[in-house]
């Protein structure tokens, strides 16, 4: 309850408030940013509240970001959301504000900020801002667009309520913010819609994804694929959990070249812990949700081959 209550005491005290969330944002990090501004913005009507960084056009449909000027900064308290690394948060200057306070649900990696708020049991940061909201619900005030946003958070951190991280808790949340008049199966419907390329991309996936005897799997999308399909980089996030509905693959990997050389590495898992790989190939996450880095195609077989040792000593544990 103590970093709730300091939490809370520190916006009390602040006019003006900038949210901040990580860069190449998912429904989780849009949403739960712009769900606390919504939250703070009908509970203190006096304070300016805004919501900053790159956008995601996927995304609209959930929030859209404020122009903040530089001066602003200086009087201001800056909470940044679904965080773990410094390096991640979207729009530099969250470094300029008076304080700066952390809440996240990432394993904390990395320490910063005057208060953080880290909880790793919780299946989303937008369930951690429902949490914050009910601790002083005398407080604090709930509206629908609140509601409709950080539903769309935990619906898209849980895939739909797929994932172990979804708790008992996590239900009684969401069905709590079912109680506002928002069109919930609309939001579930946007999550999950892709586009005919993408579609098309996902039936290369299927068509090419490598699986070892002991169901760790890989896929890399070259550029020369990814120009194939007419996709680009960032609208690949849809794909990573296509593996996952194969019944013989426990753990898998799905490389995709950057624009700028190298290529981006998306670890999920059923099972074998995969985000120690992740952090020896700078990156890191959940235990079984996490992305890394590979230079060249030698740390792609390096990356691949530590998974399927993984994957294989998690099996023989079994
Ligand atoms: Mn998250």
């Amino acid at each position: 309850m103590s970093v709730k209550k300091d939490l809370f005491q520190m916006i009390q005290t602040f006019n003006t408030i900038i949210i901040h969330r990580h860069k190449r944002p998912d429904p989780d990090a849009i949403a739960s940013q712009c769900g606390l501004k919504e939250i703070l913005k009908a509970s203190f009507p006096q304070k300016n509240i805004y919501a900053v960084g790159s956008s995601n056009d996927g995304l609209k449909f959930l929030a859209r970001m404020d122009e903040v000027n530089d001066p602003l900064y200086q009087e201001a308290l800056v909470i940044v959301v679904d965080t773990a690394n410094i390096e991640r948060i979207s729009d530099e200057r969250f470094k300029n504000g008076k304080k700066l306070i952390k809440i996240d649900h990432h394993p904390n990696d990395e320490i910063y900020g005057d208060l953080l708020w880290v909880d790793q049991a919780v299946s989303s940061t937008s369930e951690l801002i429902v949490h914050f909201y009910l601790a002083f619900k005398d407080k604090l005030i709930m509206t629908t667009e609140a509601a409709r946003l950080l539903y769309a958070g935990i619906v898209g951190d849980t895939g739909r309520f797929l994932y172990p991280a979804t708790t008992a808790k996590t239900l009684e949340i969401a069905a709590f913010l079912l109680k506002f008049a928002f069109n919930a199966s609309a939001i579930s419907q946007e999550l999950l819609t892709i586009s005919m390329k993408v579609a098309k991309l996902s039936g290369y996936v299927y068509q090419n994804i490598n699986v070892d005897e002991n169901g760790a799997a890989y896929i890399l999308l070259s550029s020369e694929i990814l120009q194939r399909y007419d996709v680009a980089e960032f609208e690949t996030s849809s794909i990573v959990t296509l593996p996952g509905m194969i019944n013989e693959v426990l753990s898998w990997v799905i490389f995709v070249e950057k624009t700028k050389g190298g290529f981006r590495a998306r670890l999920r898992s059923k099972g074998p812990v995969i985000n120690k790989i992740a952090k020896r190939y700078n990156g890191g996450g959940h235990l079984l949700a996490s992305g890394a880095n590979a230079k060249n195609h030698k740390e792609i077989k390096k990356i691949y081959r530590e998974i399927q040792d993984a994957t294989k000593k998690w099996r023989n544990k079994k």
